[in-house]
């Protein structure tokens, strides 16, 4: 009965997603909703995957360029990547079997700042972009698009596309009418305008999408949970390190330098991100407000206890059973939460006047403290830069977080030299492990390396580390980043001969 179509006009463009499916050319670029695990399409990627399947038992080859707002859902990223339907992928990823297929060379992936998308897209360097395929949670009667559970780039995919397709989702509440806020004042160079914006609970823009019904060649209906992964349970690492940074924000309160309700938070994605707000639940800070990329569990809590006054993000990244909770309680939680285009959500301009505090997780730090966020080993993607980027080079405190080991002990996080580089030393402000908290604010490389290694470094891996920065101050070429070339990279060379870090 096509409840959430309330534009009769449109209810005639209602189709199986398998014929939507065929709509799309072999060859041809895709934009598609989707943010970590929320608001992605669900029914006409599984049909595309099927028909390229299909298309390549008969001989014909089938590939599409795809992208999307950042990560998305086994049904899109997995299931075109199983099908090996993918030639080229931005901005984000962190589907495994996507993963594999980029790690060996299989599939172009390109990762880019999260915020820089939409400008790129617009400004032509993405190339064209033929069909978006995007998931709303109805139509309103003027032919508005009801955003869902993520906003990501669907604006500007919307705008830009050649034809859309549209998946009305009714397992989206309906009572997300309302939440979201899409602002159409950006503007290309040189006509560009502030953002209005000076406050994360500000609402500078409309609550749908505008829309071409021209251009909708398709609607499909469906009616599908969105998929994200589960959080595990804060293990001890994850709650030292929250307890760290909650006795860092009390001295930070203490000498001014942070107001007692702190300032809009950022947080990553993650395990020990959700730790961290998990410990904020507990802490004496109250009236907080968080401006970030996403609403996640523990920021669900914080929101719940009303310590947390409101939180501003493009998208929900919450466990299935947070997921469920919240969709039971929207209403409750609707006038506390502002959903806005990623481009927005994680823009640099707003992340500076806000004064944003921004916690990032990472892979590994070196001692000087640039930070390697996506690249396992210096070449083997993980997930991408996402908003880290965005937030740690804008944010009025930069802090990254981390266990001090990974794999059972094996990787030292904390390295001579970081094996790639995605936040340079000067975007990051602060590092926090299990073992301790590192102030790097107003430090030289050098002073940096002797506080990493002091207080972030494992046991383990600590009298290697200061042995190396000895030798290195020693037989370096110059002395501001004491660096020895030969050395530098061989505890990464010794985990890919041996499987460890260790000297044995
Ligand atoms: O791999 O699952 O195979 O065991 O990386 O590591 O310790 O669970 O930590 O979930 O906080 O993720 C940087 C990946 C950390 C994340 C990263 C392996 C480790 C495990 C996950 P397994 P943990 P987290 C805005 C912010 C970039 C995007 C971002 C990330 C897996 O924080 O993707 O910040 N950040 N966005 O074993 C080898 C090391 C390793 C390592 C960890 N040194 N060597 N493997 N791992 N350290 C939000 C968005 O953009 C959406």
């Amino acid at each position: 009965d096509h409840q959430r179509i309330r534009n009769a006009a449109l209810r005639a463009k209602v189709m199986s997603a398998e014929e939507a499916a065929l709509l799309i050319p072999c060859g041809s670029t895709v934009g598609m909703s989707g943010f970590t695990g929320s608001g992605y399409p669900k029914a006409v990627p599984l049909a595309l995957a099927a028909r390229i399947e299909a298309e390549r038992a008969a001989g014909n080859p089938f590939r599409l360029k795809v992208w999307t707002g950042a990560s998305t859902g086994p049904e899109l990223d997995g299931a075109l990547a199983r099908a090996d339907g993918i030639e080229f992928r931005l901005p984000y990823n962190s589907d495994p079997i996507a993963r594999e297929r980029i790690n060996k060379g299989e599939m172009e992936y390109l990762d880019m700042h999260l915020s820089q998308v939409a400008p790129l897209a617009w400004q032509g360097f993405l190339g064209p972009l033929d069909t978006a395929v995007i998931e709303i949670s109805g139509i309103r009667p003027d032919g508005a698009l009801i955003p869902s559970s993520s906003v990501g780039n669907n604006k500007t995919w919307l705008d830009r596309a050649g034809q859309l397709i549209l998946e009305v989702n009714s397992w989206q509440n309906p009572a997300l009418e309302g939440m979201h806020d899409i602002y159409y004042g950006t503007a290309l160079p040189p006509d560009r305008r502030p953002i209005p914006l000076v406050r994360p609970d500000d609402r500078i823009g409309e609550a749908a999408f505008r829309c071409d019904p021209d251009k909708i060649v398709a609607i499909v209906e469906t009616h599908a949970p969105d998929r994200n992964a589960p959080f595990a349970a804060p293990d001890a690492a994850a709650r030292a390190i929250a307890g760290h940074l909650l006795e860092f924000f009390r001295h930070e309160v203490a000498k001014g330098r942070l107001p007692a309700s702190l300032l809009p938070l950022q947080s990553g994605v993650g395990n020990v991100a959700n730790a961290v707000l998990s410990g904020l639940l507990d802490g004496p800070f109250e009236n907080m407000t968080a401006y970030t990329e996403v609403i996640q569990d523990g920021m669900l809590d914080l929101l719940a206890s009303g310590k947390l006054r409101m939180a501003s993000a493009t998208a929900f990244s919450l466990s299935p059973e947070a997921a469920a909770a919240l969709n039971a309680r929207m209403a409750d939680f609707r006038n506390k939460m502002i959903l806005r285009p990623q481009e927005i959500s994680n823009h640099p301009e707003l992340i500076r006047r806000l004064g944003c505090i921004a916690m990032n997780g990472l892979i590994e730090a070196d001692i000087y403290g640039n930070v390697n966020s996506t690249q396992v080993m210096g070449s083997r993607i993980q997930n991408g830069i996402g908003g880290s980027g965005d937030f740690a080079r804008n944010a009025y405190l930069s802090i990254f977080m981390t266990p001090s080991t990974a794999k059972n002990g094996a990787i030292s996080a904390i390295v001579p030299f970081a094996s790639h580089v995605d936040h340079i030393t000067q975007d990051v402000q602060v590092i926090v492990t299990e073992q301790g908290l590192a102030d790097l604010r107003g430090l030289s490389p050098k002073q940096r390396a002797t506080l990493i290694i002091e207080n972030c470094a494992h046991p383990d891996y600590r009298p290697a580390l200061a042995d190396y920065f000895r030798r290195a101050r020693q037989g370096s070429y110059g002395q501001q980043s004491p660096l020895l070339l030969d050395d530098a990279l061989s505890w990464h060379r010794r985990f890919i001969e041996t499987g460890s870090m260790r000297v044995s």
